[in-house]
């Protein structure tokens, strides 16, 4: 076991993800079998209850990693030290909610936050945005951190990453560890791209396979658009309408997932995560948003130069122009 703990700080820790998140982690799942960890819960005042149950109830797992438990209802606390910064709490929309009432809600969640992390979290601190809308949430907590490096603030993709896995393996007749180069371009919402173009399964191309098991091209091209590509994207709505509540287990495996592959490396393939864009595929500059990436050394590389076909560059630009209007929805609101 390494001497060190490594400091993980979960915003949102009282509710359902961060229920769900706290328990994988303390087993090792996230940081590995080796890292002894001290977790840093924050809350909102009336969150803090559920998370100081919470805290009992690790205590009572008796989980040989984790070193200490704290709850914190103040961010600069709570972030102190932090290694990994897993920011789940977040506004929801609420009946009747305009747009910008949502944004402005949630730069006030995570401007503060952000501001916090630079001013107190470790000097290797990675920081992944669960709560929603996740990209801008993520581009307003790396724009009020300006000591820390961009690359280290991402949000999450990682769920959408494997719902679309679920969806092609028994679309190709393959397991989802066969899978690989699936990419999830742009933003968390309706808008995501589900890109399939260079997939694999056990070596050989999805494209290929889809239209030998579809009756050609077409059909294959038919079934991405129709069927794949908008089950994906709203897979959030279908989780709600069959359980009665959105995805939690999904979403704190998918979370577990980001961190371990930023930390540990993928292999055998890329992944998706929604990094801050060095304007690689013409995403502008800044934007969080997601792409094909690889973890090498503890830092996301985005894959460079894959070809895109004009409906693949359709589809990108359509998910980019939603991002850029939330972040000029935050510039105008003087967040960023
Ligand atoms: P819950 O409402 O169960 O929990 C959210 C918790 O955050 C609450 O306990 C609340 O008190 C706390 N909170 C609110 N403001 C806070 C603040 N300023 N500081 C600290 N804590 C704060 O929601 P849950 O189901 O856990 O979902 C959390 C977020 O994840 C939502 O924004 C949701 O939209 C988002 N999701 C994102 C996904 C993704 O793939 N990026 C998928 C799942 C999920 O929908």
């Amino acid at each position: 076991m390494s001497a060190k703990p490594v400091t993980i700080t979960i915003t949102g820790a009282g509710g359902q993800i961060g229920y769900a998140l706290l328990f994988r982690i303390a087993a090792g799942e996230m940081l590995g079998p080796d890292t002894p960890l001290r977790l840093h819960l924050l809350e909102i005042p009336q969150g803090v209850r559920a998370a100081e149950g919470a805290a009992l109830e690790l205590q009572d797992s008796a989980f040989p990693l984790l070193t200490h438990v704290d709850v914190f209802d103040d961010a600069r606390a709570a972030f102190s030290g932090a290694n990994v910064a897993v920011l789940v709490g977040a506004r929801p929309r609420s009946a009747g909610m305009e747009r910008a009432d949502l944004l402005a809600a949630n730069g006030g969640i995570f401007g503060p936050q952000g501001a916090a992390i630079n001013a107190v979290a470790a000097d290797d601190v990675r920081v992944v945005v669960v709560g929603n809308p996740a990209n801008t949430n993520a581009l307003i907590a790396a724009a009020n951190a300006p000591d820390v490096p961009r690359d280290r603030f991402t949000a999450l993709t990682r769920l959408d990453h494997n719902r679309a896995l679920g969806q092609l393996a028994p679309a190709v007749g393959a397991s989802v560890g066969d899978l690989r180069n699936l990419t999830i371009w742009g933003n968390h919402s309706v808008t995501q791209f589900p890109d399939v173009a260079h997939a694999t399964a056990g070596g050989s191309s999805v494209p290929a396979l889809l239209a030998a098991r579809l009756g050609g091209t077409d059909a294959a091209r038919a079934w991405l658009v129709e069927q794949f590509i908008p089950r994906v994207a709203k897979r959030g709505a279908e989780i709600i309408e069959v359980r009665g509540s959105s995805s939690v287990g999904s979403a704190a495996s998918a979370t577990i997932d980001h961190v371990h592959d930023w930390l540990h490396g993928t292999s055998g393939g890329w992944t998706s995560a929604a990094v801050v864009s060095d304007g690689s595929y013409g995403v502008p500059e800044g934007l969080v948003s997601s792409f094909p990436v690889e973890s090498v050394d503890g830092a996301w590389r985005i894959v460079p130069d894959l070809s895109l076909d004009a409906f693949a560059r359709h589809r990108i630009d359509v998910s980019v122009a939603e991002l850029i209007e939330e972040r000029d929805a935050v510039r105008a609101l003087g967040l960023l």
